[in-house]
């Protein structure tokens, strides 16, 4: 296999799955291919189409090491998967210096990882931006990415979160960022954990580094965002709010 990062942080990817079936090999290999101190942990709340079984043979390939898999039956959740997903990126061993997260859709292309490494030498955390200069979205509808605008904008009006793109579920983080989290006091069940997240990291003061990435619209698969999804998120934000209060630090 050829390597095309080397010397990287020795670093887990968290992908979250549900129903990516037609998306979670080629994902895979093209993560694992960035270099061979990357290893992902793929948390699947059991999805009806056998994306776990997928992930399971591929664990008898000669990439199996790097390959870890957890299936949670009777719980579902982008959040609680990631929660599970970064506990157990702690536990692979002291060697993991950097742990990340990415959708498992395409939306996320695996070839940014080689900037997220890079950068994540020099600061805390990293994150995926379609908000600054080259960044963007492809695919998508107007609707959809006026909502991710809209968003960024009430993000940051009630948090005091800078961050431009702070709906980016595409981010590496260093060790010590996801340490310093009380992942077992999150409040986030589904996706609002993505902003829950940098809430909690940046009033801690850690450092971060927006990166441009081409956001696509998922490559396979049933899309699952909705109207509900949305404006759970917007309340979600209120709550965060209550509980933290206003970030004030930035970089
Ligand atoms: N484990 C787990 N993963 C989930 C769940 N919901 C979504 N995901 C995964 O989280 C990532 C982001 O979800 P997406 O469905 O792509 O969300 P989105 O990008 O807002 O919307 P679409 O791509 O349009 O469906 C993907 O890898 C999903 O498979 C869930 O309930 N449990
Ligand atoms: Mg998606």
């Amino acid at each position: 296999m050829q390597t095309i990062y080397e010397n990287a942080m020795k670093t887990i990817i968290m992908i979250p799955t549900y129903k990516e079936a037609d998306n979670i090999e080629d994902l895979i290999c093209e993560v694992l291919s960035i270099s061979d101190d990357v290893g992902v942990v793929v948390v699947d709340d059991d999805s009806p189409d056998g994306t776990a079984k997928i992930v399971k043979e591929m664990k008898e390939s000669e990439w199996g090491d790097r390959i870890h898999l957890i299936v949670r039956k009777g719980e579902r959740g982008r959040g609680s998967a990631g929660i599970a997903g970064f506990k157990y990126a702690l536990k692979v061993g002291p060697e993991i210096s950097a742990i990340g997260e990415m959708d498992a859709d395409f939306s996320h292309d695996p070839k940014y990882l080689k900037v997220f490494l890079k950068e994540i030498e020099k600061y805390d955390i990293v994150v995926g931006s379609r908000a600054i200069a080259g960044g963007g979205e492809e695919g998508r509808s107007l609707a959809r990415r006026a909502i991710t605008t809209f968003a960024a904008l009430y993000i940051e009006f009630v948090s005091g979160i800078e961050v431009k793109d702070p709906t980016s579920g595409y981010r590496l983080f260093r060790r010590e960022v996801v340490e310093a989290m009380n992942l077992d006091d999150m409040i986030s069940t589904g996706p609002s954990i993505v902003q829950e997240m940098l809430y909690r990291q940046l009033g801690a003061g850690f450092t971060y580094t927006e990166v441009p990435i081409i956001f696509s619209d998922r490559r396979a698969g049933e899309a699952k965002f909705n109207w509900k999804i949305g404006v759970a998120g917007l309340f979600m934000m209120l709550k965060f709010r209550m509980k933290y209060g206003k970030v004030k630090r930035e970089n």
